[in-house]
């Protein structure tokens, strides 16, 4: 018996040493582990991503003084930076910093190491000196940037950088409609591309009257000139190419007398500062659009202009058929491009459509007619087609195997200068380093940039605010892409009545995440220019997930079959969804796509398909109908024209409206556009805007109840290039724009709306 204890006991011990030694081993184990992966998460974070890194060898403390070598021929920012970032000694104790570019005596010696590529540099951090060596001066510059990045909590890593952009012009084409920047925007913008390694700002903005019709002929006036004029010189501190555009085509006459009106404005511009200039066609009447004479008119700027400068960059044309979709080759607008353009002059491109990805084949394309490689001008994260939305989510459709056929990327971004710097970062990111480009690790990096203290919390802000909504292009992001499949799961659930706890809960933590974030970033500090911008968005995103929330509360009350709990949340939600809709008709408030849109791609889709599920059960077992709260349009858009068929219908205090267009739009012998009335309406008003002079004789504007037979609605023209037509009898259920004659026309589609009773 007490042998049988003791082999027992002993079993006991052996098993248990054995169990310590296994948890020793484990111990081991995993400090092991954790030393592997301190070692690893050493791995430096670069923005924009560089090219060949050393793996860090451990680091060193910042040194408490430094001792510049070639401060006086270094590039001037660089060491501006560097005595920004250091305290700086005279004397042979302080810590040996060399700088300068290739040329220079200070780093003779490391000449070798620098990449022969522009804007390249090589940076050594060592236990007793540190290179920064430029190939240029921008190098030196960007290499300091790097600097400034790696020295974090006090310490450098010890590593050495050869790193250069595959991207010759990068950065940003201020080339929206809507509401230019402002003096304050640009400024942060332009120190915000130095600090991204983005070398070029293109100013372009289309409701700049300078910039484009009526007054691209005149100067500035004093006070705009000085903004400018203190712009070029914040640029250049940041390294950053300051472009400036004009927009000549809207009512250029292709005479002397106009190209020396151009060639006076740069003068102009040339005496604020100005040593970069570009000439756009964009969204101009095919018409005005000779190849041969937009030819001429660049190459006589460049001829005069440019090469006399001596000082000016090469020219940037942006031509009126700019995507492919646009182009026709055979009537050989871009063929007579690529023909007669001084080779210096680049091509601005959007892609195969204006809103586009970045592909391998379309560059290929469009480099083989333009005869030289595209300058991109890409359109995101642009809004101004969609002004009800943010565009808040990565950047991607870009191609990474495509660095050799482009001379230029710029990004197109939202009349939302801090919002934008979500994408710009990105685009920063990919334009320096091409292939090892990730749209995902970009896009997080990204928020905590823009967003510093308050990042998780933007983050659940952004992935809600990513796609546009049904637009005329037709380009489409993805959204709430982690929440999707929960959602998916939950409205099957609601619909089966089979509901699971963890569904729910699962719902309802994202909707309190949604209430959160909005709230957080209402009253955070962290960047309040962007806060500023943003705050409609918030303001609406936290009524939508205050209603998901009630949502999910209504089935608690189906399931303990309240009636009157449920009564009462249903006529909550309803209030949440008038405050929301008041706010769209009261805040962004535009003349394009007014009002405020937040998570409408699965969030909101999801809450008014529950809501109507669920009162559809409860009307259901109580034999009671609750009042209707889906917002639901019913009227649809009418046209046999692909550049119109996907745009928005909006519809508020009995007018009916399509979203405008803001390029040209063609209308084909046949060709309409309008408005399908659904039920048929009595029609009280309508208002046609195509942006003409005189309404032209080769449309029409009718009516029909059938779609079948077609009566003249008789109207007049306004001062204001606006067609109007009064009251009719009867019920009617398509009102249209038509062109009767036998050709193409071309017009603008700045207003259609119908009013009803
Ligand atoms: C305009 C641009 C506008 C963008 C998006 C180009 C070259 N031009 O359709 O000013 O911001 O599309 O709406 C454009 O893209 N026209």
């Amino acid at each position: 018996m007490w042998m049988a204890f003791f082999i027992f006991l002993e079993c006991l011990i052996v098993n248990y040493l054995k169990y310590k030694v296994m948890q020793l081993r484990i111990f081991f184990l995993s400090i092991a582990i954790m030393g592997f992966q301190t070692l690893f998460s050493q791995k430096v974070q670069i923005q924009p991503t560089p090219q060949i890194v050393s793996q860090p060898s451990g680091h060193i403390l910042k040194p408490e003084e430094v001792r510049i070598i070639g401060a006086n021929s270094a590039d001037k920012e660089a060491v501006k930076l560097l005595k920004s970032l250091f305290s700086i000694s005279e004397s042979k104790k302080g810590f040996p910093i060399y700088l300068g570019e290739k040329s220079d005596k200070a780093i003779r010696k490391y000449k070798s190491q620098i990449p022969n590529k522009a804007e390249g540099y090589y940076l050594s951090i060592e236990k007793n000196k540190i290179v920064v060596a430029g190939n240029d001066e921008r190098g030196t510059y960007y290499g300091m940037q790097t600097l400034k990045q790696l020295l974090v909590d006090g310490k450098l890593p010890l590593l050495n950088i050869k790193d250069y952009p595959d991207i010759t012009a990068r950065g940003v084409v201020e080339g929206f409609y809507g509401t230019p920047w402002n003096y304050e925007d640009r400024v942060s913008q332009l120190k915000f591309y130095g600090a991204n390694k983005l070398n070029t700002y293109i100013y372009g903005p289309k409701d700049d009257p300078y910039h484009r019709s009526p007054n691209w002929r005149e100067p500035y006036p004093a006070k705009e000139a000085k903004a400018i004029k203190e712009l070029v010189q914040v640029a250049n501190h940041n390294h950053v190419d300051f472009v400036w555009a004009i927009h000549p085509g809207m009512d250029i006459k292709w005479n002397t007398a106009d190209r020396d009106a151009a060639i006076s404005k740069f003068e102009a511009m040339y005496d604020l500062g100005v040593r970069a200039f570009a000439v756009f066609f964009d969204d101009i009447s095919w018409e005005d659009s000779n190849a041969a004479k937009q030819a001429d008119f660049l190459n006589y700027l460049d001829d005069n202009f440019v090469k006399v400068k001596k000082n000016v960059l090469p020219l940037i044309l942006c031509p009126t058929e700019y995507n492919k979709s646009w182009s026709k080759i055979e009537k050989g607008y871009l063929p007579t491009l690529g023909e007669k353009l001084n080779p210096s002059i680049h091509v601005m491109w959007t892609g195969d459509r204006v809103i586009s990805d970045i592909d391998r084949q379309g560059l290929e394309w469009i480099n083989q007619h333009i005869k030289r490689k595209a300058y991109i001008w890409w359109n995101f994260p642009v809004s101004d087609y969609v002004r009800d939305h943010l565009l808040m989510g990565p950047a991607y459709g870009l191609d990474t195997g495509a660095s050799d056929l482009m001379s230029g990327f710029m990004s197109n971004p939202m009349e939302f200068a801090e919002a934008s710097k979500v994408a710009i970062y990105s685009v920063a990111d990919y334009a320096w380093n091409i292939k090892a480009y990730q749209s995902m690790e970009a896009w997080e990096r990204a928020l905590k940039a823009v967003m510093p203290n308050n990042c998780e919390m933007f983050r659940v802000f952004a992935i809600h605010n990513a796609d546009l909504g049904p637009n005329g292009h037709g380009y489409r992001r993805d959204e709430s892409w982690e929440f999707k499949e929960i959602a998916e799961k939950y409205l099957n659930e609601v619909k089966s009545g089979k509901w699971k706890v963890e569904t729910i809960a699962d719902v309802q933590q994202e909707f309190i995440q949604m209430m959160m974030s909005a709230k957080t970033l209402l009253q955070s500090t962290d960047n309040p220019a962007l806060i500023d911008e943003i705050e409609p968005w918030l303001l609406q995103f936290r009524l939508l997930g205050e209603s998901g929330l009630a949502l999910t509360h209504l089935q608690v009350a189906l399931e303990k079959n309240d009636k009157a709990y449920f009564k009462k949340l249903y006529s909550y939600i309803k209030l949440l969804k008038e405050e929301m809709f008041k706010n769209s008709n009261s805040l962004n408030q535009n003349p394009y796509q007014p009002g405020v849109k937040t998570g409408s791609l699965v969030i909101e889709p999801l809450i008014n398909n529950a809501l109507a599920e669920l009162s559809k059960q409860y009307a259901q077992r109580y034999n009671e109908e609750l009042p209707s709260i889906a917002n639901y349009i019913p009227h649809l858009i009418y046209t046999n024209l692909n550049q119109v068929e996907n745009l928005p219908i909006r519809y508020l205090h009995k007018t009916i409206s399509i979203s405008p267009l803001l390029e040209v739009l063609k209308v084909p012998a046949n060709g309409y556009v309008g408005i399908e009335l659904v039920p048929e309406q009595t029609v009280l008003h309508s208002k046609i805007n195509m942006g003409l002079d005189e309404f032209p004789e080769w449309a029409k504007i009718q009516v029909s109840a059938d779609g079948d037979n077609w009566t003249d609605y008789q109207g007049k023209y306004n001062g204001r290039k606006e067609w109007v037509g009064g009251k009719l009898e009867g019920l009617y259920r398509f009102v249209r724009m038509v062109n009767t004659s036998a050709n193409e026309q071309e017009c603008y589609l700045k207003r259609f709306e119908v009013k009803i009773k």
